[in-house]
């Protein structure tokens, strides 16, 4: 599984980090990349999206999955 996850609210350096925490969290995940400037959250591994969308929102932002 490889995903890009939009989430609206990160907004700066702080956030990248403390989503960045968040998703380490999970067994199995990549992280690809986290834009600020995109506000998206690239990742792979061999997880659901559903639980790291899971994982974003459980601290405190939005996390929808971004269509192309
Ligand atoms: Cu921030």
């Amino acid at each position: 599984m490889k995903t890009t996850i939009y989430v609206s609210n990160m907004s700066c350096m702080h956030c990248k980090m403390r989503i960045e925490q968040g998703l380490k969290q999970l067994p199995g995940i990549s992280i690809i990349d986290i834009s600020v400037p995109d506000k998206t959250v690239k990742i792979e591994g061999e997880i659901r999206e559903s639980d790291a969308i899971e994982a974003i929102r459980n601290i405190g932002y939005s996390a929808e999955l971004k269509t192309i």
